[in-house]
């Protein structure tokens, strides 16, 4: 494996985080993830035959495959995964806050 990627350098945490995950859904090691490999690992997960969920999360792949080839690499897979990491975030902030608001 090679080291001193320079993608997220500056984020390394999240970036660490984010290419265990990539190398688990990219499934035939081609070093991109395709949609059809990120449906089948979110089918594994978090969605198990949701079609709404499949909806999703091809608008998701389509927002972030910048250059449109219909793969991520990693640095494209890295965007989504810090966007959705701040949607859980921001979830979970609301909630507490709903929370806070009830008491
Ligand atoms: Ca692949
Ligand atoms: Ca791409």
């Amino acid at each position: 494996m090679q080291q001193g990627n320079n993608c997220c350098q500056e984020k390394k945490e999240c970036c660490e985080k984010a290419k265990a995950t990539f190398e688990q859904i990219d499934a035939n090691k081609d070093g991109f993830v395709s949609f059809q490999e990120l449906i089948t690992f979110m089918e594994q997960s978090e969605c198990k035959g949701k079609d709404c969920c499949k909806e999703q999360a091809k608008a998701t792949f389509d927002k972030f495959d910048a250059d449109h080839n219909g793969l991520l690499d990693f640095k494209e897979f890295c965007e989504m995964m810090k966007e959705i990491h701040h949607q859980k975030e921001q979830q979970c902030c609301q909630e507490k806050k709903e929370c806070c608001q009830k008491k």
